[in-house]
């Protein structure tokens, strides 16, 4: 079994989709290990997408990600990091494959709907950046 760590992002939250987005975590067969619905600081976001410092998006991403509330999780199953960036689709919308996450609820590629961790390196500081141990059992 494997964990990835997983975002409704505060654009799916604000439209209401949370709830269709867990349906479909469920019925892919994830266990929800942990969730949590959060308002991040700016700063907080800044820290979560550290790597992209110097990305020339990263201002846009870091207001989006603390613009509202968005639930975060962590997910357990076999291959879950792939098995979530497979459900989420690519990472802008209108390249998603039909049936995907972010085709159904993505808007743009800065507001698409839900995040995942794309190795297990990155999933392992993830998870901890969002969640203690103990909110794992
Ligand atoms: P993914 O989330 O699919 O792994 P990354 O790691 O390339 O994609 O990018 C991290 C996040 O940065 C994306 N989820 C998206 O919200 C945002 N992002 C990526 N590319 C752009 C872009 N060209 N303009 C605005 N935001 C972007």
């Amino acid at each position: 079994m494997e964990r990835t760590f997983a975002i409704i992002k505060p654009d799916a939250f604000a439209a209401g989709h949370a709830g269709k987005i867990l349906a479909r975590i469920y019925a892919e067969g994830f266990k929800v290990v942990g969730l949590k619905k959060l308002w991040l600081s700016k700063k907080e976001a800044e820290g979560f997408y550290y790597v992209h410092r110097e990305r020339p998006f990263f201002g846009e991403l870091t207001d989006f990600m603390s613009s509202g509330p968005c639930i975060v999780m962590v997910l357990e199953a076999e291959d879950a990091i792939r098995k979530w960036r497979d459900l989420m689709g690519a990472t802008n919308p209108a390249e998603a494959a039909e049936g995907t996450l972010r085709r159904e609820f993505g808007g743009s590629i800065g507001e698409n709907a839900t995040h995942g961790s794309d190795a297990p390196e990155t999933a392992a500081f993830e998870i901890g950046y969002f969640f203690s141990g103990m909110e794992l059992l």
